[in-house]
């Protein structure tokens, strides 16, 4: 299998590129910035994913593609539409005229940031985007269904929590997704048949976790790590999280909290 993995300098990106090195036929790694020269197994490209004939370009050969590229946080309006909304509209389309039909995306839990944290949400809940940036990975995730349908895709949007080597907060007891954790979802998503349209929680086997994953352990992702076992540590802190009253009762945190002039009481 020949991978495109965009985004590749980024802090997931770089992860993936030393755990997944040697396991496929080539890893072609593309980014806007700068990365250290491909190794064996390896490609380095460099493409500007809010223009298409680079993407064309980066595509060409590929089976499958790891998309990572894009904002990885909030944002202008013109900065998450460009990056992040015509950026994944240009991979998918790409990836279509270059028949390469499984894609592994890197979506994130501030699709679904609005849920209160005394929930438990699966993966066929409804979107309820935190910010400009959650509603442009809402926007990957609705491109997927479009894909899978029309075009006989097989898509993975993995709403990822928070990748980190430990978690750091209180919070991430519930959202943490380890380094190891990451690369076994990821090639469980380029491995799994017959997948489809699959939406999956990018998170460790935490106890304390608002989401549940049992899809993703369908597809055969068996997580080895949680966040529990950092518990004493992270309680101990004060305060244990960043935030105030609508961060600390909504999932996605201090994102609903930017910008709000709504209604806690009615979430
Ligand atoms: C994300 O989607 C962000 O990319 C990351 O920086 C964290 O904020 C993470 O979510 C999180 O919710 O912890």
């Amino acid at each position: 299998m020949r991978v495109l993995m965009t985004g590749a300098a980024g802090h997931i990106g770089s992860v993936l590129r030393e755990r997944l090195a040697g396991r496929y036929d080539l890893l072609r790694l593309s980014d806007v910035v700068r990365m250290a020269p491909a190794g064996p197994g390896e490609e380095v490209v460099s493409a500007e994913l809010s223009d298409i004939s680079q993407v064309m370009t980066a595509m060409d050969g590929i089976d499958a593609v790891i998309h990572l590229g894009g904002i990885p946080g909030e944002d202008t309006w013109e900065n998450i539409l460009r990056s992040n909304i015509e950026g994944t509209y240009n991979v998918f389309e790409a990836a279509r005229l270059n028949d390469a039909r499984r894609i592994v995306f890197a979506s994130s839990n501030h699709a679904v940031g609005f849920y209160r944290r005394d929930q438990v949400v699966d993966h066929l809940v409804a979107q309820r985007p935190d910010t400009r940036y959650g509603l442009s990975k809402a926007f990957g995730e609705d491109l997927a269904s479009l894909y899978v349908d029309k075009h006989r895709f097989q898509v993975m949007c993995m709403r990822i929590g928070s990748f980190q080597a430990e978690p750091k907060d209180a919070r991430q007891l519930a959202t943490w997704m380890s380094y190891g954790d990451m690369t076994r979802l990821v090639a469980t998503g380029l491995a799994a048949p017959d997948m489809g349209f699959a939406v999956v929680y990018g998170i460790s086997r935490n106890t304390r976790a608002w989401w549940d994953n049992a899809h993703a352990y369908r597809l055969g992702y068996d997580p080895q790590d949680n966040a529990e076992d950092h518990a004493d540590r992270l309680l101990a802190v004060e305060p244990p999280e960043a935030g105030g009253d609508v961060a600390l009762a909504l999932q996605g945190g201090i994102f609903p909290e930017m910008e709000f002039d709504g209604d806690l009481d009615a979430l």
